[in-house]
Protein backbone atom coordinates (compact mmCIF):
# COMPACT_ATOMS: atom_id res chain seq x y z
CA UNK A 1 0.00 0.00 0.00
CA UNK A 2 0.64 3.35 0.05
CA UNK A 3 3.33 4.72 2.52
CA UNK A 4 1.90 7.25 5.17
CA UNK A 5 4.38 9.36 6.80
CA UNK A 6 3.14 10.53 10.09
CA UNK A 7 6.48 11.73 11.91
CA UNK A 8 9.99 12.28 10.25
CA UNK A 9 11.03 9.74 7.94
CA UNK A 10 14.44 8.01 8.11
CA UNK A 11 17.51 8.25 6.11
CA UNK A 12 18.36 5.84 3.18
CA UNK A 13 21.97 5.02 3.53
CA UNK A 14 23.50 3.07 1.22
CA UNK A 15 26.91 1.78 1.45
CA UNK A 16 28.51 0.50 -1.96
CA UNK A 17 32.34 -0.47 -3.28
CA UNK A 18 33.81 -3.56 -4.49
CA UNK A 19 34.41 -6.78 -2.58
CA UNK A 20 36.40 -6.86 0.71
CA UNK A 21 36.34 -3.00 0.67
CA UNK A 22 34.68 -3.64 4.63
CA UNK A 23 31.68 -2.34 3.57
CA UNK A 24 29.42 -5.09 6.23
CA UNK A 25 31.96 -4.16 8.98
CA UNK A 26 31.19 -0.98 8.45
CA UNK A 27 27.52 -1.10 7.90
CA UNK A 28 27.20 -3.26 11.12
CA UNK A 29 29.02 -0.41 13.15
CA UNK A 30 27.13 2.17 12.15
CA UNK A 31 23.62 0.41 12.73
CA UNK A 32 24.92 -0.32 16.14
CA UNK A 33 26.03 2.72 16.60
CA UNK A 34 22.66 4.70 15.28
CA UNK A 35 20.69 2.33 17.93
CA UNK A 36 23.06 3.03 20.71
CA UNK A 37 22.26 6.66 20.22
CA UNK A 38 18.69 5.94 19.76
CA UNK A 39 17.93 6.17 16.42
CA UNK A 40 15.39 3.74 15.09
CA UNK A 41 17.93 2.05 12.41
CA UNK A 42 17.75 -1.56 10.77
CA UNK A 43 20.47 -2.86 8.31
CA UNK A 44 19.36 -4.42 5.36
CA UNK A 45 21.76 -5.87 2.38
CA UNK A 46 20.96 -6.95 -1.55
CA UNK A 47 21.57 -9.09 -2.56
CA UNK A 48 18.99 -10.29 -0.09
CA UNK A 49 19.16 -13.98 -0.32
CA UNK A 50 16.38 -15.08 2.09
CA UNK A 51 13.66 -14.79 -0.80
CA UNK A 52 12.83 -16.98 -3.53
CA UNK A 53 14.70 -14.26 -6.27
CA UNK A 54 17.15 -14.16 -3.86
CA UNK A 55 18.06 -17.83 -3.67
CA UNK A 56 18.29 -18.16 -7.49
CA UNK A 57 20.95 -15.27 -7.08
CA UNK A 58 22.49 -17.02 -3.80
CA UNK A 59 22.81 -20.34 -6.26
CA UNK A 60 24.42 -18.34 -9.47
CA UNK A 61 26.69 -16.13 -7.06
CA UNK A 62 27.84 -19.67 -5.45
CA UNK A 63 28.34 -21.40 -8.98
CA UNK A 64 25.32 -24.00 -8.00
CA UNK A 65 23.70 -22.67 -11.62
CA UNK A 66 24.23 -20.65 -14.60
CA UNK A 67 21.84 -18.39 -15.47
CA UNK A 68 21.80 -16.31 -18.55
CA UNK A 69 23.80 -12.64 -18.14
CA UNK A 70 20.90 -10.43 -19.10
CA UNK A 71 18.43 -12.34 -16.99
CA UNK A 72 20.34 -12.90 -13.97
CA UNK A 73 20.89 -9.14 -14.22
CA UNK A 74 17.09 -8.88 -14.28
CA UNK A 75 16.39 -11.21 -11.14
CA UNK A 76 19.18 -8.92 -9.30
CA UNK A 77 17.15 -5.37 -10.11
CA UNK A 78 14.54 -7.62 -8.81
CA UNK A 79 15.65 -8.53 -5.74
CA UNK A 80 15.22 -4.49 -5.67
CA UNK A 81 11.76 -4.30 -6.20
CA UNK A 82 10.07 -7.03 -4.18
CA UNK A 83 11.25 -4.96 -1.33
CA UNK A 84 10.70 -1.39 -2.39
CA UNK A 85 7.12 -1.36 -0.62
CA UNK A 86 8.28 -2.36 2.75
CA UNK A 87 11.79 -0.04 2.14
CA UNK A 88 9.44 3.02 1.85
CA UNK A 89 7.44 1.59 4.56
CA UNK A 90 9.99 1.42 6.73
CA UNK A 91 11.05 5.28 5.49
CA UNK A 92 8.10 6.62 6.13
CA UNK A 93 7.82 4.79 9.76
CA UNK A 94 10.88 6.93 11.03
CA UNK A 95 12.94 4.05 10.42
CA UNK A 96 16.98 4.57 9.04
CA UNK A 97 18.22 2.02 6.70
CA UNK A 98 21.66 1.10 6.20
CA UNK A 99 21.83 -0.93 3.52
CA UNK A 100 24.91 -3.03 2.46
CA UNK A 101 24.72 -2.79 -1.56
CA UNK A 102 21.84 -1.27 -3.83
CA UNK A 103 21.29 -0.60 -7.70
CA UNK A 104 24.95 1.15 -7.82
CA UNK A 105 26.47 -2.35 -7.73
CA UNK A 106 23.55 -3.42 -10.23
CA UNK A 107 24.74 -1.75 -13.08
CA UNK A 108 28.39 -1.70 -12.25
CA UNK A 109 28.66 -5.90 -11.93
CA UNK A 110 27.03 -6.37 -14.73
CA UNK A 111 28.33 -3.59 -16.86
CA UNK A 112 31.82 -4.70 -15.88
CA UNK A 113 31.62 -7.95 -18.45
CA UNK A 114 31.06 -5.91 -21.43
CA UNK A 115 29.45 -8.06 -22.92
CA UNK A 116 27.66 -6.37 -26.19
CA UNK A 117 24.33 -4.95 -25.58
CA UNK A 118 25.04 -5.08 -21.86
CA UNK A 119 26.12 -1.54 -21.60
CA UNK A 120 25.73 0.85 -18.63
CA UNK A 121 22.64 2.45 -20.14
CA UNK A 122 21.10 -1.03 -20.81
CA UNK A 123 21.80 -1.83 -17.07
CA UNK A 124 20.45 1.29 -15.87
CA UNK A 125 17.11 0.68 -17.29
CA UNK A 126 15.42 -1.55 -14.80
CA UNK A 127 16.32 -0.24 -11.74
CA UNK A 128 14.98 3.61 -13.34
CA UNK A 129 11.87 3.84 -10.21
CA UNK A 130 13.42 2.41 -7.45
CA UNK A 131 14.26 5.14 -4.36
CA UNK A 132 17.34 7.13 -4.62
CA UNK A 133 18.88 6.65 -1.33
CA UNK A 134 19.80 10.21 0.60
CA UNK A 135 23.60 9.44 0.59
CA UNK A 136 25.65 6.86 -0.92
CA UNK A 137 29.35 5.82 1.28
CA UNK A 138 31.67 4.73 -1.34
CA UNK A 139 34.16 2.56 0.11
CA UNK A 140 37.27 2.88 -1.85
CA UNK A 141 39.77 0.33 -1.77
CA UNK A 142 42.08 -0.67 -4.87
CA UNK A 143 42.50 -4.44 -5.93
CA UNK A 144 46.15 -4.32 -4.62
CA UNK A 145 45.06 -3.35 -1.30
CA UNK A 146 41.95 -5.78 -1.11
CA UNK A 147 44.17 -8.48 -2.07
CA UNK A 148 47.07 -6.99 0.47
CA UNK A 149 44.11 -7.87 2.94
CA UNK A 150 44.22 -11.16 2.03
CA UNK A 151 42.71 -11.21 -1.17
CA UNK A 152 39.19 -12.15 -2.25
CA UNK A 153 36.92 -14.97 -1.12
CA UNK A 154 35.40 -18.11 -3.14
CA UNK A 155 32.15 -16.80 -4.87
CA UNK A 156 31.64 -15.96 -9.25
CA UNK A 157 32.31 -12.30 -8.77
CA UNK A 158 35.87 -12.06 -6.60
CA UNK A 159 38.67 -12.20 -9.06
CA UNK A 160 40.97 -9.25 -9.14
CA UNK A 161 40.62 -8.53 -12.91
CA UNK A 162 36.88 -8.62 -13.09
CA UNK A 163 37.07 -6.19 -9.51
CA UNK A 164 39.18 -4.09 -11.40
CA UNK A 165 36.45 -3.65 -13.91
CA UNK A 166 33.93 -2.85 -11.48
CA UNK A 167 35.84 -0.29 -9.60
CA UNK A 168 35.86 1.00 -13.43
CA UNK A 169 32.28 1.22 -13.88
CA UNK A 170 31.81 2.40 -10.17
CA UNK A 171 33.78 5.66 -11.59
CA UNK A 172 31.33 6.57 -13.75
CA UNK A 173 28.34 6.02 -11.80
CA UNK A 174 29.40 8.51 -9.15
CA UNK A 175 26.95 11.35 -8.53
CA UNK A 176 25.86 13.77 -6.16
CA UNK A 177 24.53 11.55 -3.62
CA UNK A 178 28.12 9.90 -2.99
CA UNK A 179 30.96 10.57 -0.39
CA UNK A 180 33.91 8.96 -1.05
CA UNK A 181 35.49 7.53 2.18
CA UNK A 182 39.42 5.98 1.86
CA UNK A 183 38.81 2.40 2.81
CA UNK A 184 42.74 1.63 3.55
CA UNK A 185 42.42 3.47 6.64
CA UNK A 186 42.02 1.47 9.94
CA UNK A 187 38.61 0.25 10.88
CA UNK A 188 37.99 2.90 13.12
CA UNK A 189 38.84 5.91 11.49
CA UNK A 190 36.53 4.57 8.80
CA UNK A 191 33.75 3.93 11.45
CA UNK A 192 34.20 7.84 13.11
CA UNK A 193 33.57 9.52 9.51
CA UNK A 194 30.91 7.21 8.64
CA UNK A 195 29.11 8.16 11.76
CA UNK A 196 29.46 11.80 11.63
CA UNK A 197 28.18 11.77 8.01
CA UNK A 198 25.38 9.39 8.84
CA UNK A 199 24.25 11.83 11.77
CA UNK A 200 24.38 14.75 9.64
CA UNK A 201 21.95 13.02 7.48
CA UNK A 202 19.80 11.83 10.02
CA UNK A 203 19.09 15.17 11.76
CA UNK A 204 18.40 16.43 7.71
CA UNK A 205 15.75 13.86 7.36
CA UNK A 206 14.66 14.35 10.96
CA UNK A 207 14.13 18.22 10.34
CA UNK A 208 11.83 17.58 6.98
CA UNK A 209 14.04 15.84 4.53
CA UNK A 210 12.66 16.35 0.70
CA UNK A 211 10.71 13.29 -0.53
CA UNK A 212 12.53 10.80 -1.44
CA UNK A 213 13.62 10.48 -5.36
P1 LIG B 1 27.69 -9.36 -1.30
O1 LIG B 1 26.68 -10.26 -0.65
O2 LIG B 1 27.51 -7.89 -0.94
O3 LIG B 1 29.11 -9.84 -1.16
O4 LIG B 1 27.35 -9.40 -2.86
C1 LIG B 1 27.48 -10.59 -3.57
C2 LIG B 1 28.12 -10.38 -4.90
O5 LIG B 1 27.14 -9.97 -5.85
C3 LIG B 1 29.22 -9.35 -4.95
O6 LIG B 1 30.27 -9.84 -5.78
C4 LIG B 1 28.56 -8.16 -5.58
C5 LIG B 1 27.54 -8.76 -6.49
N1 LIG B 1 26.36 -7.94 -6.68
C6 LIG B 1 25.67 -7.26 -5.76
N2 LIG B 1 24.58 -6.69 -6.28
C7 LIG B 1 24.60 -7.02 -7.59
C8 LIG B 1 23.73 -6.73 -8.68
O7 LIG B 1 22.70 -6.05 -8.54
N3 LIG B 1 24.07 -7.26 -9.89
C9 LIG B 1 25.17 -8.02 -10.08
N4 LIG B 1 25.42 -8.49 -11.30
N5 LIG B 1 26.02 -8.32 -9.07
C10 LIG B 1 25.72 -7.81 -7.85
NA1 LIG C 1 31.05 -10.66 -1.75
NA1 LIG D 1 25.04 -7.51 -1.65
Amino acid sequence: GQAVQQGPRGAFIVFEGADRAGKSTQCQMLVEHLQASGVNAELWRFPDRTTAIGKMINSYLTSQSEIDDAAVHLLFSANRWEKREELLRKLASGTTLVVDRYAYSGVAFTAAKGLPGLDRAWCTVPDAGLPAPDVVFFLSLTVEQAAARGGYGEERYEKADFQRKVLDQFQALRDSSWRMIDASQSIEDIQQQLREQAAAVVARCQRGAAPLG
